[in-house]
């Protein structure tokens, strides 16, 4: 019965910080390897074709360290044999929880009578161990099993994270209740509601201890436009430059995108009533 309660207490402290948006949402079982949460395909000329320079976004489902030297072709694989990533697409991580693939020339994806991308992604079973890894605990990803939808519309660019903004509302000096963070899109999202709710329903802050405060709540203001006003305690550093994978607390403050966006909360229309969730991509908090 005691073990059941403290259960329970664990799980309900665990979802109080998925919804503070705090840094521990990283934190994942020890021995389960990271996988694949959501893929996205992003048109990034919108010129309605699969071509060099359109993105495959991967996220998984917690933060991951990834080598230095990973190749595309070591890691990633189609499921339908006619589709390729081109020659020499590359990788970069510009999330703590997600990899870009940018497609090189050459690069062709199947597609359905609406433009839908129809192809599939997974990790290959001969992906290298330690290529991918869990960052809290090292844990290599594995490969070759289920492979996983990509999302988008040929025509259509993702918005990502363009920016984020602090304002020290009350000219305090310092972190307050009430001050602010402007969080600009590259295009237009819709979060769904007027009102406002919590902002880790749709924002996750990576380093260690950062927090939005208890008490925050975000609203959007704009078509690409989110406005979080922060809580009591609120905790996050503004000075210095955000780098992906430097998380030590009090290390400059960055914004990404949540790993898990409460009820499709954060998407972005590509047409025909279609809304697809936003991929992430972190910013610096200035
Ligand atoms: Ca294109
Ligand atoms: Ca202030």
């Amino acid at each position: 019965m005691k073990r059941a309660l403290c259960l329970l207490l664990i799980t309900s402290a665990a979802f109080l910080m998925l919804e503070l948006g705090c840094g521990k949402e990283k934190v994942q079982p020890r021995n389960v390897p990271p996988s694949i949460e959501r893929v996205s395909f992003t048109d990034e000329n919108t010129n309605s074709a699969v071509d060099a320079g359109d993105k495959i976004i991967v996220a998984f489902d917690r933060h991951i360290i990834v080598a230095a030297n990973l190749l595309t072709s070591s890691v990633f694989e189609l499921s339908n044999p006619s589709d390729s990533f081109g020659t020499s697409p590359a990788i970069t991580q510009r999330s703590g929880h997600a990899l870009t693939i940018t497609l090189g020339t050459s690069a062709s994806l199947t597609v359905d009578g609406s433009n839908y991308i129809t192809s599939q992604i997974r990790i290959k079973a001969t992906v290298p161990f330690g290529a991918i890894k869990d960052m809290t605990w090292g844990t290599s990803v594995t490969g070759g099993g289920t492979y996983n939808s990509i999302e988008g519309r040929l025509g259509y660019k993702a918005p990502r994270l363009l920016s984020a903004v602090y304002t020290d509302v009350d000219s305090s000096g310092g972190l307050t209740q009430g001050d602010t963070i402007t969080v600009t899109f590259t295009g237009n999202v819709s979060v769904f509601t007027a009102a406002t709710y919590p902002p880790g329903q749709t924002f996750v802050l990576p380093v260690d201890w950062d927090g939005f405060g208890s008490g925050a709540y975000a609203q959007q203001t704009a078509p690409n436009t989110v406005v979080i006003t922060i809580g009591s305690g609120a905790k996050f550093a503004v000075s210095g430059l955000h780098q992906v994978g430097v998380y030590g607390i009090d290390k400059p403050s960055g914004i990404d995108i949540a790993i898990k966006i409460a009820n499709g909360r954060l998407t972005y229309d590509v047409g025909g009533g279609v809304k697809i969730t936003v991929p992430p991509a972190v910013v610096d908090i200035q």
